[in-house]
């Protein structure tokens, strides 16, 4: 039986790369730090598996790690902990580096001391290249009597790095740091540069999963009102209503309120995005691939996908705030990842389409 151990295993992607390491014969040791409420909501189902063992533990701690690598034999380290929201980096820079930088560096070097055998993958993420990005020729239209080339901004493996955040800095520094470990003590590292990728079990501080549900709770109180509310009051506003009209959607409920919906996104699906990862782990070389879609969407794109999953005939811009607070002090605009590499290499793809995944969203916060 395999011994794989997943940090950050409460989170979206930790849950499901458990389910899928589970499904393979694994024994998996999950683990996430200490913190005072319970965290355990994705992984409940999974706590009575035998195969399945669930620890506090910190990636920054060298004893625990220390510990986990030869307690268990660990063969597989899966390194998916982090302090993963980019706008709070802006605020929290100095955590956000120990988490994201210090903590797979320790890692890396237990590894290098202890276990040299176990193989290590690293959560990279497309944030790395900020704003960075390489064009194709990409396809030409006619426009009357005018063919028009279209040109398309991608990323892949070449692109050059250019973190606009203090999240992307340190995910870049143990980015190279698993590369200079694979190259300089032949360790087994691989880094897998993850576009964004979502699904019903995504953060609800995440642009996808604030809009799905928001949108949920948004029916939900619609639901409660009917019958009880007459005709008047829902088209209609009370004077309670007409003082706060600017957070207030015309039905009467609170507005969702986002920042820059212009920012272009490669979302894919984290089941898929697992399977990636797990794949990278199995070859014969180790290596660092792009993880995406090869398909780019703006929030606003989003949304429009959103309300149209939850039948809404209106204008969502009704429903819609902008809220400067949201707004970062740098932003990455363009993110639309080429995952030829990993194809070509491990047979990887994508198979949820956008699409999907906007739909398995609302229809769960629904
Ligand atoms: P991102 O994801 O920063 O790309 O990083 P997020 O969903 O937070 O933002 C995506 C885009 O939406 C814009 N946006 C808002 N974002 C949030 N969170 N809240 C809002 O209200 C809002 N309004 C607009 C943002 O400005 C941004 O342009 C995610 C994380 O999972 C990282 O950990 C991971 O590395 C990358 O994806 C790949």
């Amino acid at each position: 039986m395999k011994v794989a151990a997943i940090s950050g295993v409460t989170g979206q992607d930790g849950s499901y790369l458990a389910e899928l390491l589970l499904s393979k014969g694994y024994f998996v040791i999950g683990f996430s730090r200490r913190v005072s409420v319970d965290t355990s909501e994705r992984i409940k189902h999974l706590l009575t598996n035998t195969n399945f063992q669930f620890e506090e533990g910190d990636i920054c701690d060298p004893l625990y790690i220390t510990e986990l690598l030869t307690k268990y034999r660990v063969e597989e380290f899966y390194n998916l902990a982090a302090q993963s929201h980019v706008h709070t980096s802006f605020s929290q820079p100095v955590v956000t580096t120990e988490i994201d930088y210090l903590g797979p560096l320790n890692i890396l070097n237990c590894i290098k001391s202890l276990s040299p055998h176990t193989r290590f993958y690293q959560a990279s993420t497309s944030e790395m290249f900020g704003d960075e990005y390489d064009v194709y020729e990409g396809i030409e239209i006619t426009i009357g009597d005018e063919n028009i080339n279209c040109p398309i901004k991608y990323q892949d493996e070449r692109t050059p790095f250019s973190p606009q955040s203090p999240y992307a800095i340190a995910k870049l520094a143990a980015h190279h740091a698993c590369r200079l470990y694979r190259e300089s003590y032949g360790l087994f590292t691989c880094s897998g540069i993850l576009f964004n990728h979502e699904s019903p079990r995504r953060g609800e501080k995440f642009v996808t999963r604030k809009i799905t549900k928001w949108i949920g709770e948004f029916v939900r109180w619609q639901e409660e009102q009917r019958g009880v509310i007459c005709e008047g009051q829902i088209g209609g506003r009370d004077e309670e209503n007409i003082i706060y009209a600017d957070v207030l959607n015309p039905y009467g409920f609170p507005k969702l309120r986002l920042g820059n919906l212009d920012a272009h996104r490669d979302w894919g699906h984290a089941k898929d995005y697992v399977r990636a990862m797990w794949m990278m782990m199995q070859h014969d070389k180790p290596d660092d691939y792009v993880v995406a879609t090869g398909e780019s969407h703006t929030i606003r794109e989003f949304l429009n996908e959103a309300f149209f999953a939850m039948n809404y005939d209106g204008d969502w811009e009704d429903l819609v705030v902008i809220d400067p607070k949201f707004y970062r002090p740098a932003e990455v605009d363009y993110l639309n990842g080429v995952y030829d590499k990993i194809e070509t290499t491990l047979g990887w793809e994508p198979e949820y389409a956008f699409e999907d995944l906007v739909a398995e969203m609302v229809e769960e916060d629904l």
